[in-house]
């Protein structure tokens, strides 16, 4: 039967549709879908064919583009990030180099509550163009859709001014933002002697925060110096009566039973993850809970001890890699350097890490139903790579192998042909 589309991708070497009804857990993760030869349709900015190209040699299109033998995937979902907040913290890089642990900046002063004081001075214009910047680069890096927390403000005006910058930015950038409130970040300097009375500020903000659909998961950070598992424990109480779906930055630092709390209290993602216990391991497998695991703030923390991901895909849970890209522990917006990294410290197989940046990133967001998957009838949010093989990407580490990025069926970025006319080899 003849078909017509807007635009058809043809000569693709390799398509990757990830196509999967939820989150692929355990050895589930390995098993890719694979289509050598492939032609991927487009018509009114959604998936119309996915297919081989025998299947679609009689197909019209308005636009026919020749992927020349390409990698073709779904746009990558970054499940983790820091998107909008002030100022820039290169300064710690010597303080971290002399061996000032993360939580000693932290306790004075510095680290995240830098970041609080240049957050509250920045305009909410100032800090949407910035995020529009750092946007820009992963959108760059193939990454469609991603979840952008608050988290730098600590007080009730400057949640709100992340809050609504983050909203702003999703409506004018090509890249979907989901929305997390994480108020309850570091105790702020006000609130020093009196973490609860400033939990309860926090938490007084919910109601409103859901009213005007600001926010779709709460997220707190327990660790040492920071929120006790109890603390968090009824915070996040607080949270999911109020409807909020729930996340956790859990044992990143010292392994406290976060991982545990969050399998309790039925948390959508724990995140970090570096010092899980096997009993909160098998908790959150139990609940169904998403590993979100961040191994380039291990390795810009500089530690050895990466989270323990085989152990994890062996107790059947489903893993996603995220940048954690903030201006502390993790400065980078490039998830396929993050890719490389679980790749050669997670131990990830390649087949694990395209499910990670995928649909099981889209989980760790509540959009498995939206990205993270090349369907018929999805969006077209589509990756061309330079890359003939889904083997390359991660191999090739620390450089961009985007040829161009759609989005809703519209190209949204390509790379430079600064190099065109050159012979360059790989
Ligand atoms: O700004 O340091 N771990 N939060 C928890 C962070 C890292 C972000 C930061
Ligand atoms: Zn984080």
């Amino acid at each position: 039967m003849v078909q017509h589309f807007d635009t058809l991708l043809v000569n693709i070497g390799q398509l990757l549709p990830m196509e999967s009804k939820g989150p692929k857990r355990g050895k589930e993760m390995s098993e890719l879908q694979l289509l050598e030869h492939a032609a991927l349709g487009i018509r009114d900015g959604k998936v119309a064919f996915i297919g081989t190209m025998v299947e679609a040699d009689t197909f019209t299109a308005n636009q026919m583009i020749d992927c020349q033998g390409k990698l073709v995937t779904p746009g990558l979902v970054d499940p983790h990030t820091h998107l909008i907040f002030g100022g820039s913290r290169e300064h710690e890089m010597a303080l971290k180099q002399q061996g000032v642990p993360y939580l000693e900046i932290l306790k004075n002063g510095g680290g995240i509550l830098a970041t609080v004081e240049a957050t509250r001075a920045a305009s909410e214009e100032e800090l949407i163009t910035k995020a529009i910047c750092h946007l820009n680069r992963m959108l760059s890096y193939g990454v469609t859709t991603i979840e952008a927390k608050s988290g730098y403000g600590l007080d009730r005006e400057t949640e709100w001014k992340q809050l609504r910058a983050a909203k702003a930015v999703g409506e004018q950038h090509p890249i979907d933002i989901v929305s997390t409130f994480l108020g309850a970040h570091a105790i702020p300097t006000s609130h020093r002697n009196d973490p609860d009375r400033f939990l309860d500020e926090m938490a007084d903000m919910l109601g409103e925060i859901k009213e005007q659909n600001l926010a779709e998961f709460v997220d707190i950070f327990t660790e040492t110096g920071v929120f006790t598992v109890e603390q968090s424990r009824t915070f996040l109480q607080k949270a999911k009566e109020k409807g909020f779906g729930l996340k956790l930055h859990a044992d990143e630092i010292d392994p406290l039973g976060g991982a545990e709390l969050a399998g309790e209290l039925g948390a959508i993602s724990a995140d970090h993850l570096v010092g899980a216990s096997d009993q909160g391991i098998q908790k959150m497998a139990v609940a169904g809970t998403i590993a979100c695991l961040l191994p380039g703030t291990t390795f810009y923390l500089g530690k050895d001890t990466y989270a323990r991901a085989r152990d994890m895909i062996d107790q059947g849970l489903a893993v996603t890699i995220s940048t954690d890209f903030n201006p502390g522990s993790s400065p980078t917006e490039n998830l396929q350097l993050i890719m490389s990294i679980a790749a050669l410290r997670l131990k990830m197989t390649p087949e694990e890490i395209w499910h990670a940046v995928t649909v099981n990133g889209a989980h760790a967001i509540g959009r498995g139903d939206t990205a993270g998957q090349l369907a018929v009838g999805r969006a077209a949010d589509v990756v061309v790579w330079d890359a003939k093989n889904y083997y390359y990407v991660p191999y090739h580490y620390g450089v961009n192998h985007v040829h161009s990025v759609w989005k809703k069926g519209e190209v949204v970025y390509e790379r430079r042909r600064a190099f065109e006319g050159l012979s360059i080899s790989r």
